[in-house]
């Protein structure tokens, strides 16, 4: 992309974003509409409000303040607010939510307003901001804000810095915040981060940082021990089977799209018990912040993984020159599963020590009882039953595009979903023509294209 067209784009989602922040009404009408800054709605327009839409945080307000490009959670709505005079007020529900991490599995944890993790909160450094924060959870809790500075009465550390604010009752937090970078908020109770209780929390800086990005994302990541046939996740266990970005396990996770030749920020954010080397392929990155604000400059070196421990945020960014599906993934072996005990309920079901021909049969008739249509394995070897270790990955594969399809996934190639699980996602670089044609069908609402295909293909 020449240098003036993508001036052109960063130009157009700054203005974007700086025309809703004319006025009060129309930041308010862009709340309402059906397309960007709508927590209802925004998950299923993740990426369009990048470009071609403002957002209602996106406005800057007084002193100077540049108009910010707001992040992308993908599968993650944001959390409007309203203003009252100079204060963003915010307001945030602690609840039981049901979250369905795969289109065969879905699980009872706790989240806010619906969402887990939940809902992103963006401001910009300089707001003022409140948060009316009602707990409807069965026990106490409160709310930590993860890196902020801001006085001790606002840290939402029970019994040390407030009262835990029991089952049904409000509580008010308020604070300007000073900082930029990417923060979270948190439960401060260990079982209920466990069980999901985290969101982000994104101050965008007063002047944008250079280089300017076109698209901004970001993942949390999380892990779960959920048992087979069970929905609700032993928050006290050190081994996990279900590993989500955004609350998500592959490949039911909505792909970041990039326009070819734009620059690309990734904010990645840890609360569990593991730490995890996220790999992005075909690409350098540099890291360029971590959940303490941004990096200078001359900390920057290429890297393609980076690891992000417990508690920590790590910020990357990457030009992307190189069209194709890149995968996006946390690189320890057991994180890049998902468990198929679930599929297998109380039956059994051997791979081993038979034909392929009937393995696929066993595995197609497992399909058969979950709402996905295809399974679909790789060809294995004449006398791969004669051999110690088989079989592997042999029967891991679990094809289920039409499942999970949706406009991020229109054009990739067949059984793409196969090999996509736990912590896994990609970032789509795309042409100018692709790219377009997804966020199309993110507009209109288009459903991603339906193809049928056989099994012997
Ligand atoms: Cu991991």
């Amino acid at each position: 992309m020449s240098g003036t067209r993508r001036k052109f784009f960063q130009d157009a989602a700054i203005l974007g974003a700086g025309l809703f922040g004319m006025s009060k009404t129309l930041s308010a009408q862009s709340r309402e509409g059906a397309g960007a800054g709508s927590a209802r709605t925004n998950h299923s327009h993740p990426g369009g409000k990048q470009e071609a839409h403002g957002h209602p945080a996106g406005r800057a307000s007084g002193r100077g303040r540049d108009p910010f490009l707001p992040i992308v959670t993908p599968d993650i709505p944001d959390l409007p607010y309203e203003m009252d005079g100079a204060v963003k007020v915010f307001k945030l529900v602690a609840e039981p939510v049901e979250r369905k991490i795969a289109p065969f599995k879905t699980i009872d944890v706790w989240g806010y307003n619906g969402s887990c993790p939940g809902p992103a909160i963006q401001v910009q450094q300089g707001d003022r901001v409140r948060v009316r924060f009602e707990n409807h959870l069965p026990e106490s809790t409160s709310l930590h804000w993860h890196g902020l500075e801001i006085p001790i009465e606002q840290d939402g550390v029970p019994w040390i810095s407030q009262k835990p604010v029991p089952p049904g009752a409000t509580y008010v937090y308020e604070f300007t915040v000073h900082q930029e970078g990417t923060f979270f908020y948190h439960a401060h109770s260990a079982m209920q981060e466990m069980m999901g209780q985290i969101g982000f929390f994104i101050a965008h800086p007063e002047k944008l940082y250079r280089p300017r990005v076109d698209h901004d994302y970001g993942l949390i990541l999380q892990e779960w021990a959920v048992l087979p046939n069970n929905t609700v996740p032993n928050t006290a266990a050190m081994e996990y089977n279900w590993l989500t970005f955004n609350g998500v396990s592959g490949p039911a996770i909505t792909p970041m799209i990039a326009r070819l030749g734009s620059r690309v920020r990734l904010r990645i954010v840890n609360i569990g018990m593991d730490h995890h080397p996220i790999h992005l392929h075909g690409n350098q990155f540099v890291m360029t912040g971590t959940e303490g604000g941004r990096a200078p400059e001359t900390t920057w070196y290429p890297m393609n993984t980076v690891l992000v421990g417990v508690a920590q945020a790590r910020v990357v960014e990457f030009e992307a020159k190189y069209p194709g599906p890149w995968m996006v993934h946390c690189h320890l072996p057991h994180h890049m599963m998902n468990s198929m005990m679930d599929l297998l309920r109380d039956r059994a079901m051997q791979t081993a020590d038979q034909t392929d021909a009937k393995a696929l049969s066993q595995m197609e008739t497992l399909a058969k009882s979950v709402p996905f249509e295809h399974v679909h394995h790789s060809p294995i070897a004449e006398n791969a039953n004669g051999v110690k270790g088989f079989p592997q990955d042999a029967f891991m594969e679990m094809g289920m595009d039409k499942a999970v399809a949706k406009p991020e996934t229109y054009g990739l190639p067949d059984n793409w979903s196969a090999g996509m699980m736990g912590m896994m996602t990609m970032i789509r670089v795309l042409p100018d023509k692709e790219y377009e044609e997804i966020v199309a069908r993110k507009k209109s609402g288009a459903p991603a294209e339906k193809h049928e295909h056989p099994h012997a293909s």
